[in-house]
Protein backbone atom coordinates (compact mmCIF):
# COMPACT_ATOMS: atom_id res chain seq x y z
CA UNK A 1 0.00 0.00 0.00
CA UNK A 2 1.61 3.09 -1.29
CA UNK A 3 1.88 6.72 0.40
CA UNK A 4 0.50 9.26 -2.31
CA UNK A 5 0.13 12.10 -0.49
CA UNK A 6 0.77 13.76 2.57
CA UNK A 7 -1.13 16.80 3.81
CA UNK A 8 -0.40 19.12 6.70
CA UNK A 9 -3.34 21.55 7.81
CA UNK A 10 -3.12 24.22 10.35
CA UNK A 11 -6.09 25.62 12.08
CA UNK A 12 -7.23 27.70 15.12
CA UNK A 13 -10.06 26.19 16.35
CA UNK A 14 -10.32 27.69 19.94
CA UNK A 15 -6.41 27.41 19.81
CA UNK A 16 -3.94 26.56 16.81
CA UNK A 17 -3.61 22.33 15.91
CA UNK A 18 -1.35 21.22 13.43
CA UNK A 19 -2.78 18.04 11.38
CA UNK A 20 -1.73 15.57 9.18
CA UNK A 21 -3.12 13.15 6.91
CA UNK A 22 -1.63 10.27 4.63
CA UNK A 23 -3.39 9.23 1.80
CA UNK A 24 -2.42 5.97 0.03
CA UNK A 25 -3.16 4.19 -2.98
CA UNK A 26 -5.89 1.97 -1.68
CA UNK A 27 -8.09 4.93 -0.57
CA UNK A 28 -7.26 4.37 2.92
CA UNK A 29 -6.06 7.47 4.79
CA UNK A 30 -4.55 8.28 8.38
CA UNK A 31 -4.60 11.06 10.37
CA UNK A 32 -1.95 12.66 12.79
CA UNK A 33 -1.25 15.60 15.30
CA UNK A 34 1.69 17.45 14.70
CA UNK A 35 0.71 20.56 17.68
CA UNK A 36 3.58 22.20 18.97
CA UNK A 37 2.13 24.93 20.93
CA UNK A 38 4.12 28.24 20.39
CA UNK A 39 5.69 26.77 17.35
CA UNK A 40 3.34 25.29 15.04
CA UNK A 41 4.48 26.64 11.93
CA UNK A 42 8.44 25.16 12.73
CA UNK A 43 7.18 21.86 12.67
CA UNK A 44 4.52 22.41 9.56
CA UNK A 45 7.67 23.40 7.35
CA UNK A 46 9.55 20.48 8.95
CA UNK A 47 7.13 18.27 7.47
CA UNK A 48 6.77 19.81 3.96
CA UNK A 49 10.45 20.52 3.50
CA UNK A 50 12.06 17.82 5.06
CA UNK A 51 10.06 14.51 5.84
CA UNK A 52 7.00 14.39 3.08
CA UNK A 53 9.34 14.46 -0.20
CA UNK A 54 10.93 11.73 0.91
CA UNK A 55 7.70 9.23 2.00
CA UNK A 56 5.73 9.81 -1.10
CA UNK A 57 5.65 6.19 -2.66
CA UNK A 58 7.00 4.43 0.72
CA UNK A 59 4.74 1.62 2.06
CA UNK A 60 2.30 2.83 4.63
CA UNK A 61 2.57 -0.50 6.70
CA UNK A 62 5.82 -0.14 7.02
CA UNK A 63 5.25 1.44 10.76
CA UNK A 64 8.60 0.84 12.29
CA UNK A 65 11.05 1.12 9.10
CA UNK A 66 9.80 5.03 8.43
CA UNK A 67 9.66 6.03 12.06
CA UNK A 68 13.72 4.41 11.80
CA UNK A 69 13.93 6.29 9.01
CA UNK A 70 12.72 9.71 9.58
CA UNK A 71 14.84 9.27 13.01
CA UNK A 72 17.92 7.95 12.74
CA UNK A 73 17.71 9.30 8.48
CA UNK A 74 17.86 12.76 10.09
CA UNK A 75 21.43 13.04 11.23
CA UNK A 76 19.81 15.50 13.69
CA UNK A 77 17.65 13.29 15.36
CA UNK A 78 15.61 14.06 18.37
CA UNK A 79 13.95 17.66 19.40
CA UNK A 80 10.55 19.10 20.01
CA UNK A 81 10.11 19.83 16.13
CA UNK A 82 11.17 16.96 14.58
CA UNK A 83 9.69 14.72 16.76
CA UNK A 84 6.46 15.99 16.97
CA UNK A 85 6.82 15.70 13.07
CA UNK A 86 7.61 12.17 13.55
CA UNK A 87 5.03 11.74 16.09
CA UNK A 88 1.98 12.87 13.33
CA UNK A 89 3.30 10.47 10.62
CA UNK A 90 3.41 7.98 12.85
CA UNK A 91 -0.01 7.91 14.66
CA UNK A 92 -1.65 8.56 11.23
CA UNK A 93 -0.02 5.12 9.97
CA UNK A 94 -1.31 3.59 13.15
CA UNK A 95 -4.77 4.97 11.82
CA UNK A 96 -4.35 3.56 8.27
CA UNK A 97 -3.11 0.22 9.17
CA UNK A 98 -6.38 0.04 11.82
CA UNK A 99 -8.25 0.98 8.47
CA UNK A 100 -6.77 -1.94 6.98
CA UNK A 101 -6.70 -4.30 9.83
CA UNK A 102 -10.80 -3.28 10.51
CA UNK A 103 -9.53 -2.98 14.32
CA UNK A 104 -8.82 -0.12 16.72
CA UNK A 105 -5.28 0.84 17.28
CA UNK A 106 -5.81 -1.02 21.09
CA UNK A 107 -6.46 -4.34 19.57
CA UNK A 108 -2.94 -3.91 17.19
CA UNK A 109 -0.66 -2.74 20.30
CA UNK A 110 -2.32 -6.41 22.41
CA UNK A 111 -5.95 -5.98 23.41
CA UNK A 112 -7.51 -4.55 26.51
CA UNK A 113 -6.20 -4.00 30.22
CA UNK A 114 -9.17 -2.50 31.48
CA UNK A 115 -12.27 -1.68 31.00
CA UNK A 116 -11.91 1.85 30.27
CA UNK A 117 -9.46 5.13 31.09
CA UNK A 118 -9.11 6.28 34.46
CA UNK A 119 -8.57 10.55 33.87
CA UNK A 120 -7.56 12.83 35.93
CA UNK A 121 -9.03 16.48 35.75
CA UNK A 122 -7.93 19.82 36.04
CA UNK A 123 -8.94 21.86 39.24
CA UNK A 124 -8.39 25.59 39.37
CA UNK A 125 -8.94 28.62 41.33
CA UNK A 126 -7.96 31.89 42.07
CA UNK A 127 -8.44 31.60 45.61
CA UNK A 128 -7.92 28.17 47.58
CA UNK A 129 -11.68 28.68 48.43
CA UNK A 130 -12.06 28.41 44.74
CA UNK A 131 -10.29 25.56 43.99
CA UNK A 132 -12.32 23.76 46.91
CA UNK A 133 -15.71 24.87 45.30
CA UNK A 134 -14.35 23.24 41.83
CA UNK A 135 -13.14 20.41 43.59
CA UNK A 136 -16.52 19.49 44.99
CA UNK A 137 -17.62 20.03 41.68
CA UNK A 138 -15.47 17.51 40.13
CA UNK A 139 -16.31 15.00 42.94
CA UNK A 140 -19.40 15.24 42.16
CA UNK A 141 -18.97 14.90 38.66
CA UNK A 142 -17.38 11.28 39.59
CA UNK A 143 -13.31 12.03 39.27
CA UNK A 144 -11.38 9.82 41.42
CA UNK A 145 -8.48 11.97 40.34
CA UNK A 146 -7.59 15.55 40.34
CA UNK A 147 -5.13 18.12 39.69
CA UNK A 148 -5.05 21.30 42.35
CA UNK A 149 -3.75 24.44 40.45
CA UNK A 150 -4.13 27.70 42.90
CA UNK A 151 -2.90 31.55 41.84
CA UNK A 152 -0.62 32.13 44.27
CA UNK A 153 -1.55 35.30 46.26
CA UNK A 154 0.41 38.76 45.19
CA UNK A 155 1.65 36.99 41.74
CA UNK A 156 -1.27 36.95 39.07
CA UNK A 157 -1.46 34.41 36.13
CA UNK A 158 0.05 31.69 37.62
CA UNK A 159 0.35 28.54 35.94
CA UNK A 160 -3.01 26.23 35.11
CA UNK A 161 -5.14 29.12 36.12
CA UNK A 162 -8.04 30.27 34.21
CA UNK A 163 -8.32 34.24 35.53
CA UNK A 164 -11.48 35.86 33.78
CA UNK A 165 -11.20 33.32 30.88
CA UNK A 166 -13.40 30.57 30.19
CA UNK A 167 -11.87 28.01 29.28
CA UNK A 168 -8.98 26.65 28.23
CA UNK A 169 -9.43 26.64 24.41
CA UNK A 170 -9.54 30.34 24.42
CA UNK A 171 -6.79 30.99 27.16
CA UNK A 172 -4.23 29.31 24.51
CA UNK A 173 -5.28 30.69 21.38
CA UNK A 174 -4.71 34.39 21.66
CA UNK A 175 -1.24 35.59 22.50
CA UNK A 176 0.44 37.16 19.70
CA UNK A 177 3.08 37.48 21.67
CA UNK A 178 4.67 35.87 25.03
CA UNK A 179 3.23 37.37 28.26
CA UNK A 180 4.98 37.69 30.95
CA UNK A 181 3.86 36.35 34.42
CA UNK A 182 5.73 37.27 37.34
CA UNK A 183 7.09 34.41 39.57
CA UNK A 184 8.16 34.05 43.18
CA UNK A 185 9.41 30.60 44.51
CA UNK A 186 9.09 31.72 48.24
CA UNK A 187 5.56 32.70 47.71
CA UNK A 188 4.22 29.27 46.14
CA UNK A 189 6.49 27.42 48.92
CA UNK A 190 4.69 28.79 51.56
CA UNK A 191 1.15 28.77 49.91
CA UNK A 192 0.79 25.36 48.11
CA UNK A 193 1.02 23.19 51.47
CA UNK A 194 -1.89 24.92 52.57
CA UNK A 195 -3.84 24.49 49.76
CA UNK A 196 -3.83 20.42 50.20
CA UNK A 197 -4.24 20.72 53.79
CA UNK A 198 -7.54 22.64 53.23
CA UNK A 199 -8.38 20.27 50.20
CA UNK A 200 -7.29 17.35 52.72
CA UNK A 201 -9.18 18.96 55.78
CA UNK A 202 -12.43 19.15 54.01
CA UNK A 203 -12.73 16.41 51.36
CA UNK A 204 -10.60 13.83 53.00
CA UNK A 205 -8.47 11.20 51.57
CA UNK A 206 -10.61 9.56 48.99
CA UNK A 207 -9.87 11.52 46.33
CA UNK A 208 -6.62 11.10 44.30
CA UNK A 209 -4.61 14.93 44.56
CA UNK A 210 -1.84 15.44 41.99
CA UNK A 211 -0.03 19.01 41.27
CA UNK A 212 1.97 20.19 38.20
CA UNK A 213 5.17 22.61 39.99
CA UNK A 214 5.77 22.62 36.11
CA UNK A 215 9.74 23.01 36.46
CA UNK A 216 9.67 26.27 38.57
CA UNK A 217 11.65 24.47 41.57
CA UNK A 218 15.55 23.46 42.03
CA UNK A 219 15.86 19.93 42.94
CA UNK A 220 16.13 20.98 46.99
CA UNK A 221 13.38 23.10 46.57
CA UNK A 222 10.88 20.74 45.36
CA UNK A 223 12.50 17.87 48.41
CA UNK A 224 11.46 20.64 50.70
CA UNK A 225 7.88 20.53 48.63
CA UNK A 226 7.53 16.93 48.72
CA UNK A 227 8.53 16.29 52.15
CA UNK A 228 6.11 19.17 53.39
CA UNK A 229 3.29 17.64 50.97
CA UNK A 230 3.91 14.20 52.38
CA UNK A 231 0.72 14.25 55.05
CA UNK A 232 -1.33 14.77 52.50
CA UNK A 233 -0.62 11.90 50.29
CA UNK A 234 -0.30 13.33 46.34
CA UNK A 235 -0.93 10.64 43.62
CA UNK A 236 2.02 12.59 42.49
CA UNK A 237 4.26 16.12 42.03
CA UNK A 238 4.47 16.78 38.57
CA UNK A 239 7.39 18.92 37.31
CA UNK A 240 8.86 19.74 40.04
CA UNK A 241 12.18 20.43 38.46
CA UNK A 242 12.72 20.53 34.98
CA UNK A 243 13.77 17.03 32.96
CA UNK A 244 17.74 18.35 31.43
CA UNK A 245 19.64 17.15 34.91
CA UNK A 246 18.04 13.61 35.78
CA UNK A 247 20.06 13.65 39.04
CA UNK A 248 18.53 16.47 40.28
CA UNK A 249 15.58 13.71 40.51
CA UNK A 250 17.75 12.20 43.28
CA UNK A 251 18.13 14.43 45.47
CA UNK A 252 14.11 14.64 45.59
CA UNK A 253 14.27 10.91 46.07
CA UNK A 254 16.43 10.67 48.70
CA UNK A 255 14.36 13.66 51.14
CA UNK A 256 10.73 12.68 50.03
CA UNK A 257 7.97 9.77 49.67
CA UNK A 258 5.90 11.96 47.47
CA UNK A 259 5.54 10.64 44.28
CA UNK A 260 7.32 12.11 41.05
CA UNK A 261 5.76 12.62 37.67
CA UNK A 262 7.42 13.82 34.48
CA UNK A 263 7.70 14.08 30.61
CA UNK A 264 5.86 15.93 28.94
CA UNK A 265 8.61 17.93 27.50
CA UNK A 266 10.30 14.10 26.55
CA UNK A 267 11.10 13.80 23.50
CA UNK A 268 12.43 10.23 23.64
CA UNK A 269 12.93 7.38 25.38
CA UNK A 270 16.47 8.35 25.86
CA UNK A 271 15.35 11.35 27.54
CA UNK A 272 13.69 9.05 30.20
CA UNK A 273 16.00 6.03 30.54
CA UNK A 274 18.06 7.75 33.19
CA UNK A 275 15.50 8.64 35.49
CA UNK A 276 13.26 5.34 35.12
CA UNK A 277 16.19 2.81 35.24
CA UNK A 278 17.32 4.94 38.38
CA UNK A 279 13.46 4.53 39.57
CA UNK A 280 13.76 8.56 40.29
CA UNK A 281 10.20 9.03 38.60
CA UNK A 282 7.25 7.35 39.41
CA UNK A 283 4.77 8.46 36.87
CA UNK A 284 5.80 9.11 32.96
CA UNK A 285 4.28 11.96 30.90
CA UNK A 286 5.33 11.63 27.83
CA UNK A 287 2.45 12.19 24.89
CA UNK A 288 2.43 10.38 21.64
CA UNK A 289 3.18 13.80 19.66
CA UNK A 290 5.75 14.87 21.55
CA UNK A 291 7.23 11.64 22.12
CA UNK A 292 7.33 10.98 18.38
CA UNK A 293 4.40 8.39 18.11
CA UNK A 294 2.62 5.47 19.18
CA UNK A 295 5.69 3.11 18.21
CA UNK A 296 8.16 4.88 20.80
CA UNK A 297 5.44 5.07 23.41
CA UNK A 298 4.57 1.79 23.03
CA UNK A 299 8.44 1.04 23.85
CA UNK A 300 8.32 3.49 26.63
CA UNK A 301 5.61 1.76 28.13
CA UNK A 302 7.17 -1.52 27.64
CA UNK A 303 10.67 0.16 29.31
CA UNK A 304 8.82 2.16 32.23
CA UNK A 305 7.30 -1.45 32.94
CA UNK A 306 10.34 -3.10 33.95
CA UNK A 307 10.81 -0.74 36.66
CA UNK A 308 7.35 0.10 38.53
CA UNK A 309 7.20 3.16 36.82
CA UNK A 310 3.20 3.95 35.00
CA UNK A 311 2.21 5.63 32.12
CA UNK A 312 0.48 8.77 32.63
CA UNK A 313 0.09 10.63 29.23
CA UNK A 314 0.51 14.50 28.65
CA UNK A 315 -3.31 16.06 27.98
CA UNK A 316 -3.47 19.81 27.93
CA UNK A 317 -5.42 22.06 25.59
CA UNK A 318 -2.57 22.36 22.93
CA UNK A 319 -2.94 18.34 22.17
CA UNK A 320 -5.21 18.16 19.54
CA UNK A 321 -8.29 15.30 20.07
CA UNK A 322 -5.79 12.64 17.77
CA UNK A 323 -3.50 13.12 20.32
CA UNK A 324 -6.15 12.23 23.02
CA UNK A 325 -7.89 9.57 21.11
CA UNK A 326 -4.03 8.18 20.59
CA UNK A 327 -3.67 8.01 23.94
CA UNK A 328 -7.39 5.97 24.89
CA UNK A 329 -5.52 3.27 23.17
CA UNK A 330 -2.48 3.12 24.31
CA UNK A 331 -4.16 3.17 28.05
CA UNK A 332 -6.39 0.73 27.32
CA UNK A 333 -3.40 -1.43 26.48
CA UNK A 334 -0.45 -0.53 28.84
CA UNK A 335 -0.61 -2.93 31.40
CA UNK A 336 1.06 -0.56 33.20
CA UNK A 337 -1.10 2.46 32.61
CA UNK A 338 -2.11 4.96 35.86
CA UNK A 339 -3.81 7.92 34.82
CA UNK A 340 -4.72 10.22 31.90
CA UNK A 341 -4.34 13.69 31.72
CA UNK A 342 -8.15 15.12 30.49
CA UNK A 343 -9.05 18.77 30.22
CA UNK A 344 -12.75 17.77 28.63
CA UNK A 345 -13.93 17.26 25.65
CA UNK A 346 -13.64 20.85 23.84
CA UNK A 347 -15.62 23.64 22.36
CA UNK A 348 -18.35 22.94 19.62
CA UNK A 349 -15.37 24.40 17.02
CA UNK A 350 -12.93 22.42 18.01
CA UNK A 351 -15.63 19.42 17.91
CA UNK A 352 -16.70 20.18 14.27
CA UNK A 353 -12.81 19.93 13.37
CA UNK A 354 -12.45 16.69 15.02
CA UNK A 355 -15.48 14.31 15.55
CA UNK A 356 -14.66 11.54 17.75
CA UNK A 357 -16.63 9.33 20.20
CA UNK A 358 -15.98 9.03 23.64
CA UNK A 359 -17.66 8.91 26.78
CA UNK A 360 -16.81 9.99 30.53
CA UNK A 361 -18.40 8.16 33.43
CA UNK A 362 -17.77 8.04 36.84
CA UNK A 363 -13.60 9.28 36.13
CA UNK A 364 -13.12 7.05 33.41
CA UNK A 365 -13.43 7.74 29.58
CA UNK A 366 -14.82 4.61 27.32
CA UNK A 367 -14.02 4.73 23.56
CA UNK A 368 -16.17 3.14 20.61
CA UNK A 369 -14.34 0.19 18.81
CA UNK A 370 -13.79 2.03 15.92
CA UNK A 371 -11.19 0.75 13.02
CA UNK A 372 -7.73 3.18 13.47
CA UNK A 373 -7.86 5.76 15.74
CA UNK A 374 -11.45 6.85 15.88
CA UNK A 375 -11.36 10.80 14.82
CA UNK A 376 -12.71 12.62 11.55
CA UNK A 377 -11.25 15.74 10.55
CA UNK A 378 -13.26 17.65 9.19
CA UNK A 379 -10.87 19.39 6.17
CA UNK A 380 -13.77 22.39 5.32
CA UNK A 381 -14.63 23.28 8.71
CA UNK A 382 -10.83 23.68 9.50
CA UNK A 383 -10.43 25.92 6.64
CA UNK A 384 -13.17 28.37 8.79
CA UNK A 385 -10.40 28.45 11.44
CA UNK A 386 -7.38 29.85 9.89
CA UNK A 387 -4.40 29.76 11.95
CA UNK A 388 -2.98 32.54 14.70
CA UNK A 389 0.23 32.85 15.44
CA UNK A 390 0.14 32.39 19.70
CA UNK A 391 3.04 32.03 22.16
CA UNK A 392 3.25 30.50 25.66
CA UNK A 393 3.70 33.00 28.41
CA UNK A 394 7.18 33.22 29.84
CA UNK A 395 7.51 33.78 33.27
CA UNK A 396 10.21 35.80 35.55
CA UNK A 397 11.18 36.83 39.12
CA UNK A 398 10.14 39.75 40.74
CA UNK A 399 13.81 41.28 40.09
CA UNK A 400 13.06 40.56 36.07
CA UNK A 401 15.35 37.00 36.47
CA UNK A 402 13.69 34.94 33.32
CA UNK A 403 12.62 31.56 34.95
CA UNK A 404 10.67 28.57 33.91
CA UNK A 405 7.20 29.19 32.59
C1 LIG B 1 0.78 21.35 31.52
C2 LIG B 1 0.50 21.77 30.11
O1 LIG B 1 -1.14 20.00 31.36
C3 LIG B 1 0.00 20.09 31.85
O2 LIG B 1 0.52 19.23 32.55
O3 LIG B 1 2.13 21.18 31.82
O4 LIG B 1 -0.72 22.44 30.08
C4 LIG B 1 1.56 22.67 29.49
O5 LIG B 1 1.57 23.90 30.19
C5 LIG B 1 1.21 22.93 28.03
O6 LIG B 1 1.09 21.69 27.36
C6 LIG B 1 2.28 23.78 27.36
O7 LIG B 1 1.97 23.96 26.00
MG1 LIG C 1 2.45 19.61 33.12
Amino acid sequence: MKITEIKVFVCCSGRNFVTVKILTDKGVYGIGDATLNGRELAVVSYLEEHVIPCLIGKDAHQIEDIWQYLYKGAYWQNGAVSMAAIGAIDTALWDIKGKVAGLPVYQLLGGKSRRAVTVYAHVNGESIEEVLSNLEKAIADGYKVVRLQCTIPGTEGTYGTLGDKKNYYELQGNRPLPPEHPWSTTKYLNFIPELFKRARDTFGYGIELCHDVHSRLTPIEAAQLGKTLEPFKLKFLEDAVTYENPEGYKIIRNHTTTPMALGEKFNTIWDAKHLIENQYIDFVRTAVTHGGGITPLKKLADFASLYHVRMAPHGAPDLSPICFMAHMHLDLWAPNFGVQEFIGFGTPELNEVFNFQAQLKDGEIYIEDKPGIGVEFNEEAAIKYPYKRSYLPVSRLEDGTLWNW
